[in-house]
């Protein structure tokens, strides 16, 4: 496995073969994305979530992913020590990946890798990342279902709105319930919730409260998460969002072939003499790009 997901990391040209290979034997892993901001809990959380899975006899993938970074190390160290506890469990295997600089970026490597835990027969693959902002959203759209956390604190739910991650949320964690105005955030985040326009109708979003640090709250997490898959499977909100993710990751796929014909262009015989014909007025610059692109 590990051996795998270092070819997706590498983008080595022997993926083509290894996907063809992997692909029938995908799809019966739940995967499950957890996003919310850094220090939340993410990894804590995971590590738990981890312990609560293993103890149903379920065999589970921990893919960390660092859309920000192109390498893994960093921030994912205090992670990897963090999920020591099942370092000579062989029913977890747990991977970081870096994917910043790679052509077609997180959407074109995370689902290959994913396969690839998937093919080997990870019943629940959790996908954590270390990043920011933008690439939260983009992690949930690899996912079956995705938790996001919260932690008590000044506008947090606010924060989420903002974020668009409240959208994309299928389960909401309130970590740190430890802590004081875990209760205020639930009320909060239960109003802007309630204002919140949702592709899936039929799935309320639960409200769940944390104390990973401890393992508390986690158990519900856990049968959260697998009713989820279930009104997944029953609404056929499943093979939708499974459809949806192979699109994007076909067109990644495609503008990252399209782009690696491209490169090198400059210097290309065939862009200087249209340069020349722009230049001398027999052609004007769209023309000469469709003339280009058709001949790729
Ligand atoms: N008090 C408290 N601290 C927590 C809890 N969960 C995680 N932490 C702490 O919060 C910090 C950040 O946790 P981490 O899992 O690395 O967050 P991540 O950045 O979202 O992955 C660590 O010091 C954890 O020990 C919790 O439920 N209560
Ligand atoms: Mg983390």
């Amino acid at each position: 496995m590990a051996r795998l997901i270092s070819l997706v990391e590498d983008r080595s040209p022997s993926l083509r073969e290894v996907s063809a290979a992997l692909t029938p034997h995908t799809g019966s892993a739940h995967i499950v994305g957890i996003t919310g901001s850094p220090g939340v809990g993410k990894s804590t959380s995971t590590s738990a979530l981890v312990t609560a899975l293993r103890a149903q006899g379920k065999r589970v993938g921990v893919l960390a992913v660092d859309p920000t970074s192109p390498f893994s190390g960093g921030a994912l160290l205090g992670d990897r020590v963090r999920m020591q506890d099942h370092a000579t469990d062989d029913g977890v295997y747990i991977r970081s990946m870096a994917s910043r600089g790679h052509l077609g970026g997180l959407s074109a490597s995370a689902p290959q890798a994913l396969r690839v835990l998937d093919a080997a027969g990870c019943d629940v693959v959790l996908v954590e990342t270390v990043g920011v902002g933008q690439s939260e959203v983009e992690i949930a759209g690899l996912a079956d279902t995705t938790l996001v956390l919260l932690a008590p604190g000044m506008g947090d739910g606010i924060q989420a709105a903002k974020a668009g991650i409240l959208e994309i949320g299928d389960i909401f964690v309130i970590n740190k319930a430890d802590r004081e105005g875990a209760q205020s955030t639930r009320r909060e985040l239960r109003s802007v919730l309630a204002m919140t326009e949702r592709d899936d109708h039929a799935w309320k979003p639960p409200i769940v409260l944390t104390v990973a640090t401890r393992g508390e709250g986690v158990d519900e997490v856990a049968e959260q998460v697998a009713a989820h898959r279930l009104h997944l499977g029953e609404s056929g909100e499943l093979e939708r969002r499974r459809l949806a993710r192979l699109r994007r990751e076909i067109e990644a796929l495609a503008l990252t072939e399209v782009q690696s014909r491209f490169a090198g262009l400059s210097g290309d015989a065939r862009l200087d003499a249209l340069a020349e014909q722009v230049l001398a007025g027999e052609t004007d610059p769209f023309a000469a790009a469709d003339t280009l692109v058709e001949h790729v």
